[in-house]
């Protein structure tokens, strides 16, 4: 091929020319969890043994395990299968035990200005008394309830009271739609759900009760009616709901019968503690199944090492929400295992103006910050003014976690939100997996701004061809994970064929990621986006990432998505869109397009060239801030856009629909 940049081949050049390094201070190495490489070394020689010492000194057994792993029906993965333990016991009870009753776990912050504080020993009684509740409405060990909350202290007291109980929840983030919601419910067949009247968002109520009622209203697919025989109502947004009697009740009434005491019973480390629906590129939703030992052993081993957690003195934030794996593995379990003090924000980050992150930040002195690629580049739009107003010196360490962070992004994380001193943990890992997986080590690893890096001690991972043969140094390929893990997913609720298919089948028994990802010249990993993000132009290969990690690097674009739509004549053709940062008058929307191809062109090469730029005002994206390049794709197409129900708002979609049809 005589022109061959732009293809996946390419990146690693891409890569080399932008590789700024990043290697740790002295002092934050020497202070780190994590500060002898040994560490790698001694967990590859044995995987077993090393996540069997991460369950022993990092949880409370109530019967200790004498087998690790049981891998003898592939890939149907056993750890630690005849110890027993109570997850919420680890989260809560032996801190008290241990003195720190009065250490502070959540810092609350609700979107209207009201706020919070509750001590570890607080929310083990106020767990402990929800136990109590959710036992005499039926709950027991093996049940599942599902929670459509807002994100409130209650959320997370209704998770750990139900898995206290040896029972398993499904939460279902509250801006799914009634059928959503419905169709998780039916899936899991739960009989309570676990809401409340609203919560606020952006200003205002979002009534969350009403939509539940809405869920449970009609009969499913099959005519029947749904499981549930309770609906339990948290007080939060004040708005009107209705109240079914004999079926729903108030939290806030309920709960004053019962009183403080219960005792945390050992169940089996394999007993099932989530499901937690992902939305897959096609099809129905599929429910990731997670277990209770070896996923809170990985979650406490990645969340202590890669956040350098200080449990007695810092104070951690996760923006996720809990209807998120983030908020599941890094908001709730791996945090409270570790003792962690964190602060729980319930609204968005522009509530009242685009300052309120960062404000947070300054009162709770935040000292670890773990947030989206997608959050930062809004930020980044809105320009470095708005933080530059707040004392952020308490910050010693940031994260990413959801995509892949361009440079550009890092650099502005690292300089403006980090004052050029944090360090920068880029996460990659998936609801599937549970845990973190591939992540710098703060203490260790000298950091690539773009780059995830390297597999976590005790993690086995390849970049693979499409026969499952390693690819070499400066090659790209297909992630895979090679030996089971302890956070891995067991099965898909219900449909353990969908599990091997999804991601078995391709490689046998190494796990199928679905992600692109390229090794450097150094070993390290970049990833490329999905695998079905990967476009094919006249026979190229090109990484929607790469183009799109070009355009963004423009000084006038703040973000940019790109999607090969189908072509005739090339097979697909690169189309992005971009929206210009709103604060510079540096590219007129006119320009725009031929500015862009051009800049994309030199940078990659001609065949990234994009053959349409659209300029807009907003990207569509799901609620969890994922771009939905899915519907792009149809626009481009002409074609009507599908499935929008995982979409934050359909605002930003429809006017893109009329703006490409319309030119
Ligand atoms: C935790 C979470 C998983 C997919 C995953 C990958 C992308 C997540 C990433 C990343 C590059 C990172 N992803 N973190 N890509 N670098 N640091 O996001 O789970 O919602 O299941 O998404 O997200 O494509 O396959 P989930």
């Amino acid at each position: 091929m005589s022109d061959d940049h732009g293809t996946i081949e390419s990146l690693s050049s891409l890569a080399h020319d932008a590789q700024e390094s990043y290697p740790p201070a002295a002092d934050f190495r020497a202070a780190a969890n994590q500060n002898s490489s040994d560490i790698y070394l001694r967990a590859a020689a044995d995987p077993e043994g090393y996540w069997a010492e991460q369950a022993q000194q990092r949880l409370s057994w109530k019967k200790p395990f004498t087998e690790v792993l049981d891998w003898t029906n592939p890939p149907f993965a056993k750890w630690f299968a005849n110890g027993e333990l109570n997850v919420a016991e680890n989260c809560l009870d032996r801190h008290v035990a241990n003195g720190l009753g009065d250490r502070v776990a959540y810092y609350f912050e609700g979107e209207p200005g009201d706020s919070r504080s509750i001590t570890y020993a607080e929310l083990t009684h106020e767990v402990k008394r929800a136990a109590n509740m959710l036992a005499s409405l039926g709950v027991t060990a093996g049940d599942r309830v599902a929670i459509y909350m807002p994100l409130i202290p209650e959320t997370v007291i209704a998770m750990l009271a139900v898995v206290r109980l040896g029972a398993a929840h499904s939460v279902v983030f509250g801006g799914f739609s009634a059928e959503s919601l419905r169709a998780r419910i039916d899936d899991v067949e739960a009989e309570l759900v676990i809401t409340a009247d609203g919560g606020y968002r952006k200003g205002r109520v979002s009534p969350l009760k009403p939509v539940v009622d809405q869920a449970l209203v009609f009969d499913n697919a099959d005519g029947k009616p749904s499981t549930v025989k309770n609906v339990l109502v948290v007080k939060r947004g004040g708005n009107d709901i209705d109240m079914v009697a004999g079926r729903d009740l108030w939290w806030h009434e309920e709960i004053t019968a019962y009183d403080g005491e219960h005792t945390a019973q050992g169940f089996p480390a394999e007993n099932p503690l989530f499901i937690l629906y992902t939305s897959g590129t096609t099809g129905k939703p599929k429910g990731i199944l997670h277990t209770t030992g070896g996923y809170l052993t990985q979650v406490a081993t990645t969340h202590s090492d890669i956040f350098d957690l200080k449990p007695e003195s810092d104070v951690y934030w996760c923006t996720a929400d809990v209807g998120w794996v983030t908020g599941h593995s890094y908001g709730v379990y791996g945090p409270l295992a570790n003792g962690a003090t964190q602060v729980m924000y319930e609204g968005t980050p522009d509530t009242p103006n685009w300052g309120r992150w960062w404000e947070i930040i300054q009162k709770y002195k935040v000292s670890i910050f773990y947030t989206a690629p997608t959050a930062i580049r809004s930020c980044m739009k809105v320009g470095r003014q708005v933080p530059e107003q707040y004392d952020l010196s308490s910050l010693r360490l940031l994260g990413s976690v959801g995509e892949p962070i361009n440079p550009e992004a890092w650099r502005w994380y690292h300089d403006v939100i980090g004052a050029g001193k944090t360090p920068i943990v880029d996460t990659w890992w998936q609801t599937e997996t549970g845990a973190i997986m591939i992540s710098p080590l703060p203490g260790l690893t000298t950091l690539k701004p773009g780059s995830a890096q390297i597999a976590q001690p005790g993690i086995s991972v390849a970049v693979v061809d499409d026969e499952g043969n390693p690819v070499s140094n400066g090659n790209g390929g297909l992630l895979v994970v090679e030996r089971p893990w302890p956070s891995m997913v067991r099965n898909v609720w219900g449909d353990p064929q969908r599990f091997i298919d999804t991601y078995w089948d391709k490689f046998g028994d190494k796990y199928f990621a679905g992600d692109g990802a390229r090794l450097d010249e150094d070993g390290d990993i970049w990833f490329l986006g999905r695998v079905d993000d990967v476009m094919n132009v006249s026979g190229h290969r090109l990484s929607t990432t790469e183009i799109e990690s070009s355009l963004v690097g423009h000084h006038a674009v703040a973000e940019a998505a790109v999607v090969g739509a189908d072509d005739e004549t090339t097979g697909q053709r690169v189309v992005a869109f971009v929206c210009i940062k709103t604060q510079q008058e540096i590219l007129a929307p006119e320009d725009a397009e031929v500015v862009l191809k051009k800049h994309v062109a030199d940078l990659i090469g001609a065949i990234a060239r994009p053959a349409n730029v659209y300029v807009v005002n907003e990207l569509p994206k799901t609620r969890s801030g994922k771009i939905m390049r899915r519907l792009l794709k149809d626009v481009a197409e002409g074609k009507t856009v599908g499935d929008v129900t995982t979409l934050a708002d359909t605002v930003a979609i429809t006017a893109i629909a009329k703006q490409v049809s319309g030119n």
